[in-house]
């Protein structure tokens, strides 16, 4: 019985990952998983420059969570944090749009200064995490230049324009993900893919999260190559999203805030889906188009739920 859950925890597991939900889920899964054999391949789309500093919200999330140092109300940003930085922004009539902490911006400087002196995102990221004590491999997708512009009615957006400063408000026509055609995955990505005994999908917004991920051609073709199972985790609770934009863009883009456009996001992808249970109407649907599905609780509200979630993905893989 103990050598079968060893042999379970050796297993390698390659996560793709953006947002809260992601953080939270990869949290619970380095919890009941071997953390040294999970790789997080995380969303840059998000990516932008302000202020003069290079901020990369997801990778920060992911190291935040797993630092034991997030805010846990919000689940980005930093906990026991101060804005006295933001507040001389704001005094000084600069761009105070977007919530920088002070313990915050410290993390950006020296992410900042580390790449203008040649650094790549890869490898600042493995130093932070190294500090924090992350034994969680977390890998940019890529380390070239890759943007998510949000087009809507109300023109084209950079990502954060789109989802903090104007809150996620407009209608969504469809996204662009520049630079991603040109991207190469960053050093460690295929192979996390390729030698991965299985692939997840974190619960994170399909178009702002993954899709950027995907975008990346060699990515791409390393995830649709792949032999093993491939479980997506949805981002959904009883058709709605628990943060953010999820739901509203799966109805307006997909013609519906359900699993199955959520699996159509993932087309040729998925071998195996974790829904809500309050979702579980949903379950003989996706059954019918070829996919092995677990109904559990998903809201990651606590420690024990993260666990349970991230137990659900790890049961299903190995029911094969
Ligand atoms: N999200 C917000 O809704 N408002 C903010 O002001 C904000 C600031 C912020 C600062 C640093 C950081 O790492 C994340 C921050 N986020 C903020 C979250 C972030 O914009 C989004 O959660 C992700 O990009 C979406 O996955």
């Amino acid at each position: 019985m103990q050598q079968t859950a060893q042999m379970k925890a050796n297993k390698s597991l390659c996560v793709l990952a953006g947002g809260v939900g992601a953080a939270r889920f990869i949290d619970g899964l380095s919890r009941v998983h071997n953390p040294s054999k999970i790789t997080a391949v995380v969303n840059v789309g998000d990516d932008f420059e302000h202020l003069g500093l290079s901020i990369s919200p997801d990778i920060d999330t992911l190291l935040y969570t797993l630092g034991g140092i997030v805010n846990p109300e919000q689940g980005w940003g930093r906990s026991n944090e101060t804005t006295h930085a933001l507040e001389t922004v704001s005094a000084l009539g600069a761009d105070d749009w977007f919530l920088l902490g002070d313990k915050d911006i410290g993390l950006h400087l020296v992410r900042t200064s580390r790449i203008h002196s040649g650094a790549t995102l890869t490898e600042v990221t493995a130093e932070i995490a190294s500090r924090l004590e992350i034994t969680t491999k977390i890998l940019p997708a890529t380390n070239d230049r890759l943007r998510t512009v949000v087009q809507t009615t109300e023109g084209d957006f950079d990502f954060q324009t789109y989802f903090v400063r104007r809150h996620h408000r407009d209608e969504v026509n469809g996204f662009l993900y520049c630079g991603a055609m040109n991207a190469h995955p960053s050093p460690g990505v295929t192979e996390a893919i390729e030698n991965a005994d299985a692939l997840i999908i974190a619960p994170s917004n399909p178009f702002l999260s993954i899709a950027p991920i995907l975008a990346v051609p060699r990515i791409a073709e390393s995830v649709r190559a792949f032999a093993g199972p491939v479980v997506g985790v949805s981002p959904l609770i009883g058709k709605k999203a628990v943060k953010g934009p999820a739901d509203q863009l799966l109805k307006r883009l997909s013609g519906a805030a359900s699993s199955e456009a959520c699996v159509e996001c993932y087309k040729g992808i998925l071998t195996h889906f974790i829904l809500d249970t309050t979702d579980a109407d949903e379950i003989p649907a996706l059954t019918k188009i070829g996919l092995k599905v677990k109904a559990t609780n998903t809201l990651m509200d606590s420690r024990k739920a993260r666990e349970n979630v991230a137990r659900a993905a790890l049961e299903i893989i190995s029911s094969e």
